[in-house]
């Protein structure tokens, strides 16, 4: 098979490390980063089905209508890097257009990756993989060579939105340094829209949010020893006007001391983990902070009711 693996997965001491610093934290966090172990990842999956969970059948409606065009863009016989590739869902409604000669997707979730990596390979025998497992929220290595041109990547799903705003910049910045010069970047950017459909999208009525938010708990258990009781936790989620973001959080039930690696932390009855902030852009805005990571706006496609867009950029000459 036409596949080939390449493993920066973050080391257990750094999962560790930033664990430990977000819950010595005043006001306790965690990356949203860390909820993708295998469960987690599978839990991810299922959210993307739930009927409130508008922006992945959105996105990819979006992607099969214009999927032409964003080929036409993007160009053909390109290196094609994917980050957070996740089960490589998306790309496949891209794929038959955009015929790109290498697929490089990369994701930190090493099972789901190489899972997904390997049925693409299968489909597409002509095209060459090679799954990258790396942390994409921090400066990575892909496996790529001088050679490797014309480049360009896609990043779908609004996982810029999890960002903040001045990180979203610097991670636009790295992907345009890949890039080069003239390289296209299509991106997939939730918009904001109405407090009703924004708080039931991340508090869905079957609890698969909430799941996917305690498992987090669980992971830490099992990897870094740590003594949660994933029941003496509630999940929370909600709009923050103020920010343009949904806040998720993993609020503590009633008072309680929790071992994580051998250190003690105390929670009061009410107290949170700030687990993740996924940001909603207008338009505009979304133009003004690719233009500051030194992207310009070529396309952008949305949906009728405009809840979701996928944007098309060109990384400026230098
Ligand atoms: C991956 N990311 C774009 C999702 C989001 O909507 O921010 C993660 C998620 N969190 C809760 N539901 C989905």
């Amino acid at each position: 098979m036409n596949v080939s693996f390449f493993d920066d997965h973050p080391k257990p001491a750094d999962i560790r490390a930033e664990v430990l610093r977000g819950l010595a934290l005043p006001e306790k966090r965690i990356p949203p980063k860390f909820f993708y172990d295998e469960p987690g990842s599978r839990l991810f999956d299922a959210i993307c089905e739930l009927p409130e969970y508008y922006p992945t059948r959105t996105e990819i409606g979006i992607l099969r209508q214009y999927g032409g065009e964003m080929a036409e863009l993007l160009g053909h016989d390109v290196v094609l890097i994917e980050l957070g590739s996740g089960s490589s869902l998306k790309i496949r409604t891209l794929l038959e257009a955009l015929r790109p000669r290498v697929y490089i997707p990369v994701d930190i979730s090493r099972e789901h990756l190489l899972r997904s990596a390997e049925s693409l390979a299968a489909a597409f025998p002509e095209i060459e993989v090679r799954a990258a497992c790396a942390d994409y929220s921090r400066p990575f290595h892909l496996p790529l060579s001088e050679a490797d041109q014309p480049r360009a990547a896609f990043f779908p799903g609004s996982s810029v939105g999890n960002f903040e705003p001045a990180d979203a910049e610097a991670f636009l910045r790295r992907v345009g340094d890949f890039l080069g010069p003239g390289g296209h970047l299509l991106i997939g950017v939730d918009l904001r829209k109405s407090e009703d459909i924004l708080h039931s999208a991340y508090n869905d009525a079957a609890g698969v949010t909430a799941a996917f938010n305690l498992n987090l708990l669980t992971r830490i258990n099992r990897e870094l020893e740590g003594s949660f009781d994933p029941a003496a936790f509630h999940h929370s989620a909600f709009f923050n006007p103020h920010d343009s973001r949904i806040e998720m959080h993993l609020v503590s039930n009633a008072p309680q001391d929790v071992l994580v690696a051998g250190e003690t932390f105390r929670f009061s009855e009410g107290e949170s983990i700030h687990t993740e902030c996924s940001y909603k852009y207008g338009i505009d805005d979304f133009h003004a902070l690719a233009r500051r990571a030194g992207f310009e706006s070529v396309r952008v496609w949305t949906d009728d009711a405009q809840l979701f867009s996928v944007h098309g950029l060109r990384r400026q000459e230098d």
